[in-house]
């Protein structure tokens, strides 16, 4: 443990050091030492390997859209769709392409880059393939990034999904190993690491991330951080979420995450990984501009925009955008030919400051 004590040093001894250095052979007590780091001291160094990577004014904005609502045969203990759960929310089928890509479309020209379609699914049934292959499809060829989050895939859902063009597959790890069964029963870590291994080896894009604030211990936090920095190959997108305690679920009265808890985990993501995108996921509504700064400087670069996540409120454009001009943030934009989507309308490359 000499070597990694030394490691973890505050930033100030270790200067000079290369500061983003991708790793995946992190252990479970080198990432609770930079947990426990000195907040300063954290922030700082989170924030010297954000800079060797990233632009920090820059924030990515990605766009949700709930494609199938409800009725969900999962029990994940947070979530409203759960058909285990009664939070009163209506079920609804899948939805037609023509409205997907229509609500694509208009989130590009709001500064959307990135699409993202989450399915209440355990599985997708062959017949819903054809659909949503059409729908990556559809908002592929407006110019956007695809993502979608189906649940469990199979080999062939797999490849079908790449061959339409979809760039990102979401599927979170939500938590610790050791915490994973007192949230949810039905499916286990095995069954999401197998998938997101299938989803990395087809060559897409993976997206992957959990959820802070439902009881777990800040060993748990990190645990959940240290599997998914020491996948073969880091996430390109980390979603970290903070628990919206919906009512009916079994988490409804979880205990508020101190914000303190919650920066020090999204420096501590930035810090093991140091070239994905971080992204302040569910909960900014709930969150003060100054805790969301403060998530900005520990290395969060990406947000979802609009004004509801899958089933619940986020903060919509007009606060995002007063958020964004105080704190001299501006979306990033997609790096692609203008020959290969449809014209991009000025809103859509708009300073992030006004959209
Ligand atoms: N059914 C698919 C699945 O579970 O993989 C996709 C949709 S699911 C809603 C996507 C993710 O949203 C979950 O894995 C979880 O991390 C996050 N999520 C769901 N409900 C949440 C809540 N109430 N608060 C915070 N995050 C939540
Ligand atoms: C992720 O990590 N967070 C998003 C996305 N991936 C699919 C979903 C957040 C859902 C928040 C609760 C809701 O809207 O129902
Ligand atoms: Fe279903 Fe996904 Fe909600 Fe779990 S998180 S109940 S799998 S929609």
């Amino acid at each position: 443990m000499t070597s990694t004590v030394t490691r973890l040093e505050p930033a100030a001894r270790t200067a000079g050091r290369p500061a983003a250095v991708t790793r995946h052979d992190w252990t479970s007590e080198e990432a609770l030492a930079l947990y426990d780091l000195p907040f300063m001291d954290l922030l700082f160094r989170a924030q010297s390997v954000h800079r060797a990577s990233f632009d920090p004014n820059k924030v990515q904005m990605s766009r949700l859209l709930s494609i199938k609502t409800g009725g969900c045969a999962e029990d994940c203990g947070y979530c409203s769709q759960s058909a285990h759960h009664q939070t009163g929310l209506k079920a609804s089928k899948l939805m037609e392409v023509e409205r997907v890509i229509s609500e694509a479309r208009k989130a590009k020209a709001a500064g959307a880059t990135r699409y993202c379609m989450g399915a209440a699914w355990r599985s997708p049934k062959q017949r819903d393939m054809d659909v949503v292959v059409a729908m990556v499809e559809g908002v592929k060829a407006l110019g956007m990034e695809t993502c979608m989050t189906l649940g469990m895939l199979t080999d062939s859902d797999i490849v079908r999904l790449r061959d339409a063009g979809l760039d990102y597959y979401n599927h979170n790890v939500d938590t610790s190993e050791s915490y994973y069964s007192k949230v949810i029963t039905t499916r286990t870590y095995a069954d999401r690491l197998d998938t997101l291994s299938r989803v990395r080896d087809a060559g897409m894009k993976v997206c992957s991330g959990g959820i802070i604030g439902m009881g777990e211990e800040r060993q748990d936090r990190v645990d959940m951080l240290v599997t998914l920095a020491n996948l073969e190959e880091h996430p390109e997108s980390v979603p970290i979420n903070m628990l919206i305690a919906i009512p009916g679920t079994p988490l409804e009265s979880a205990e508020r995450i101190d914000p303190i808890d919650f920066v020090r985990t999204i420096a501590v993501a930035r810090i093991m990984m140091p070239k994905s995108f971080v992204r302040l996921s569910a909960g900014r509504t709930d969150m003060s501009d100054e805790m969301q700064a403060l998530c900005f400087f520990a290395g969060a670069n990406s947000i979802f925009v609009g004004d509801t996540l899958l089933t619940a409120d986020n903060p919509g454009e007009d606060k995002d955008s007063k958020l964004f001009a105080k704190l001299g943030l501006s979306a990033l934009e997609l790096d692609i030919p203008s020959s290969e989507h449809e014209p991009a309308t000025c809103a859509g490359h708009q300073d992030a400051r006004q959209s």
